[in-house]
């Protein structure tokens, strides 16, 4: 009933992701933007820093224009944020376009805020809500019922943000499977995962898979911590971490530009133990400056520090919140990145501190009571092309 009404009442709307948009930001931005196209109103997607590949594909499969360039703000005469509590999740030259020609806002979140409203912000809010897109279905079923004529490729998009925020439904409870079975209907069809034809990519799965090589394992509290400092696909890397079965993937790297960028996945036992992933980040980001935020079970951030020191603070965080210290049991495989140490000369850190305790933990190159894995003679077979 809300954006529906937005969209009558403004000229021109630019609907606005967060920075890096992901699947529900993208999805959100694509079902406001079909809505609109079907009701006659003009919009522009930004993508304030550009998209995910599965975000740009979705957005491409729907045949939605978008832009990284906030200068479509110039021509708005109202923007609707999506997947964002506020404009400065969308960055700093968003957040000053937005004040300085004083638009009105429209925010579709199902984050936790921060702080209050933006000035001159209307909130569409859930933050019991599984995804954006959820939260924008309720509202537009609200209005159009469970036809959607002409715009029935919204509810395949919306469908699209719910699988990637739910995990594909596994952590989808009773009311956001109400929302997609309603959203299936209306699209004519189970909204499918999104395929280029192309095939899958390839950088990806070797980001994922170096991840695993350079990998830590920790234990804190009976919880199984596994994380890496990684190339970059921060968010792939640390979900396939939980996907394996650790309670909590850290993945971190550096940031275009200076200092790191993460992401961070517990699973949902981790997270129903009462750990926030978002809370956790908000507070490292204040620690080292920098931003960070998220949910329970899922969280991003960027901060000034290196990844080395970033990994040590996080360490740090999670000794007080799980009230245990992190206690290495697994390093790194020799050659894979940093293999000694995360940050440099932080004795105090919770990995220095297990360093010292070194003989309590093993390597993937020397298991106690077992052989090693790589022999000169895999080394010598390895061939000469195999670098990483
Ligand atoms: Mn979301």
């Amino acid at each position: 009933m809300v954006v529906l009404e937005y969209l009558r009442s403004h000229r021109r709307i630019a609907v606005v992701t967060h920075e890096l948009a992901d699947v529900d930001a993208a999805a959100s931005a694509a079902a406001v933007a079909i809505l609109a196209r079907s009701a006659g109103a003009q919009v522009d997607v930004l993508t304030p820093g550009g998209a995910t590949r599965p975000a740009r594909l979705i957005l491409e499969r729907f045949s939605v224009p978008f832009t990284e360039d906030p200068s479509v703000l110039l021509s708005a005469d109202a923007v609707i944020l999506v997947d964002a509590p506020s404009p400065a999740r969308a960055g700093r030259r968003v957040e000053e376009l937005i004040s300085s020609r004083a638009l009105p806002t429209l925010i579709v979140d199902h984050h936790p805020a921060t702080s209050g409203p933006a000035a001159g912000a209307t909130a569409l809010v859930d933050e019991g809500a599984s995804s954006t897109s959820e939260v924008l279905a309720k509202d537009i079923m609200g209005s159009m019922g469970g036809a959607w004529d002409g715009a029935s490729d919204a509810a395949c998009a919306l469908g699209l943000g719910i699988l990637a925020d739910t995990g594909r439904l596994r952590n989808a409870g009773c009311g956001t499977l109400e929302v997609y079975s309603a959203l299936c209907r209306i699209c004519g069809r189970p909204p499918g995962p999104v395929s280029s034809g192309a095939r899958r990519d390839v950088s990806e799965v070797i980001a994922v898979l170096k991840g695993l090589r350079a990998l830590r394992i920790l234990e804190a509290g009976g919880w199984i911590i596994a994380a890496s400092i990684v190339g970059g696909q921060q968010a792939s890397v640390a979900a396939a971490l939980v996907r394996v079965g650790a309670d909590l993937g850290i993945a971190l790297g550096r940031a275009e530009g200076g200092g790191s960028e993460g992401s961070m996945r517990a699973s949902r036992a981790l997270s129903s133990s009462g750990l926030r992933l978002g809370d956790l980040a908000r507070e490292l980001a204040r620690e080292l400056g920098g931003s960070g935020g998220g949910h329970a079970a899922a969280a991003s951030f960027r901060v000034r520090a290196g990844p080395g020191a970033a990994m040590d603070a996080i360490l740090r965080l999670l000794s007080a919140s799980l009230n245990s210290t992190p206690r290495e049991i697994v390093r790194a495989c020799p050659g894979a990145a940093r293999t000694r140490q995360w940050s440099s000369g932080a004795s105090h850190s919770p990995i220095a501190a297990v360093h010292r305790r070194r003989s309590a933990a093993s390597t993937c190159a020397s298991r106690p009571g077992s052989s090693t894995w790589s022999s000169g003679r895999a080394a010598a077979a390895r061939p000469a092309s195999s670098g990483a």
